[in-house]
């Protein structure tokens, strides 16, 4: 049936209950007190993401006018990425068991008409351990498609305290957020939801 997820795939809805949402909420918000939030610009036309981002971990996931790519440090302040919260590793530990340990939190923040194409993760070395994301705040419309651009997709929303895990053939999937839900959650002050994405970047083999 084209419309079944793919393999790999695994939706755990209210993985993190209110009070872990909160504690990680704090978590992120040290994270970007020292990585504040920057705003993407597209390889090439340097056209502004409607998404800011900012990470933590070893790498950190940048575009700009020269492409994607990972790097260890902050594209604005020059600082070395936070270190990954403890509670993320322990994410990662639980439900990537057998992948080595993340090198990447990408930090997503939407706010408003914020929206993210469809696009396939394919900026990493490797594609052999699972990408893991959490949501906080409020709910997304999310798109899932195949691994061609043609695939069929199918909607589904992710709410506050989901965690994705894509694997297997999932992993290369097309996806993105159509829209967010205003008002549906009341964690975060104002309106707005936070996507945290969990990747390891390097192959084992290749070192760092
Ligand atoms: C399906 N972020 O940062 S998270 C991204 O909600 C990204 O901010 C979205 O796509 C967001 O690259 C979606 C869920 C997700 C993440 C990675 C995937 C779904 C995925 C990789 C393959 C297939
Ligand atoms: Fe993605």
């Amino acid at each position: 049936m084209t419309n079944d997820f793919p393999e790999g795939f695994r939706l755990l809805p209210g993985y993190f209950d209110k009070q872990a949402q909160e504690a990680l909420l704090g978590e992120v918000r040290s994270v970007v007190r020292a990585a504040p939030l920057f705003t993407p610009v597209m390889p090439r036309t340097g056209k502004p993401f409607s998404v800011r981002m900012s990470n933590c971990g070893p790498l950190g996931w940048v575009s700009d006018v020269k492409g994607y790519r990972y790097q260890p440090h902050h594209p604005e302040t020059g600082e070395a990425w936070p270190e990954m919260p403890a509670v993320l590793k322990a994410l990662w530990a639980d439900v990537a068991r057998d992948a080595p340990p993340p090198e990447a939190c990408l930090i997503n923040y939407y706010e408003g008409k914020a929206r993210m194409g469809l696009h396939q993760d394919r900026d990493e070395d490797t594609f052999d351990a699972p990408v893991v994301s959490v949501s906080l705040g409020d709910t997304a419309v999310f798109r899932l498609g195949g691994t061609a651009r043609k695939a069929p997709t199918r909607s589904f929303r992710l709410s506050s305290g989901d965690v994705l895990v894509l694997g297997g053939a999932s992993r290369l999937a097309y996806h993105g957020v159509d829209r967010l839900i205003p008002g549906s959650s009341t964690l975060l002050s104002g309106a707005g939801r936070i996507n945290l994405t969990l990747r390891r970047v390097t192959s084992l083999e290749s070192g760092t």
